[in-house]
């Protein structure tokens, strides 16, 4: 009988040891950092649309209502950002030419109802634009 409970204590150290010895959790894959290519920053168009609600006060704000765009001529300095804000049910889109080269400069893509569109202007100049879906709505930026 004692041999019988010494053989049960050897197996139930032997249990407890096995526990013991168990192997760690396998490790998660290192996973290596790889360094994407750096994107190059769009210099012309460098924005899209974002919800009206997201208004900054610093901005110069031209409302485009009832297909037109009030003020139709604005005037900011250098550097300034100038805000479109759609307050029409129906979309619209704003365009700029180069009067030279007949090359889109800038295009705010399609501005949803609601939606507003930012652009910095850096370089001194008159800068006209329009609406690509509604031609007949032309706006200026001056940039002094
Ligand atoms: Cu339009």
């Amino acid at each position: 009988m004692r041999d019988c409970v010494l053989l049960l204590c050897v197996v139930a150290v032997a249990m407890i040891a096995a526990g013991c010895t168990q192997p760690s959790p396998p490790q998660p894959p290192q996973t290596t950092l790889t360094i994407s290519p750096t994107i190059p920053v769009q210099t012309l168009i460098t924005t899209v649309p974002t919800p009206i609600s997201q208004a900054s006060v610093s901005e110069n704000t031209i409302t485009i209502k009832n297909f037109a765009f009030t003020p139709q001529t604005m005037t900011v300095k250098a550097g300034s950002i100038v805000r479109w804000e759609n307050k029409d049910s129906s979309p619209h889109r704003i365009v700029f030419i180069d009067k030279d080269s007949q090359d889109t400069i800038l295009d705010s893509s399609v501005l949803s109802s609601t939606q507003a569109w930012s652009q910095k202007f850096d370089k001194p100049g008159t800068y006209p634009y329009y609406c690509k879906i509604h031609p007949e709505m032309t706006g200026t930026v001056i940039v002094v």
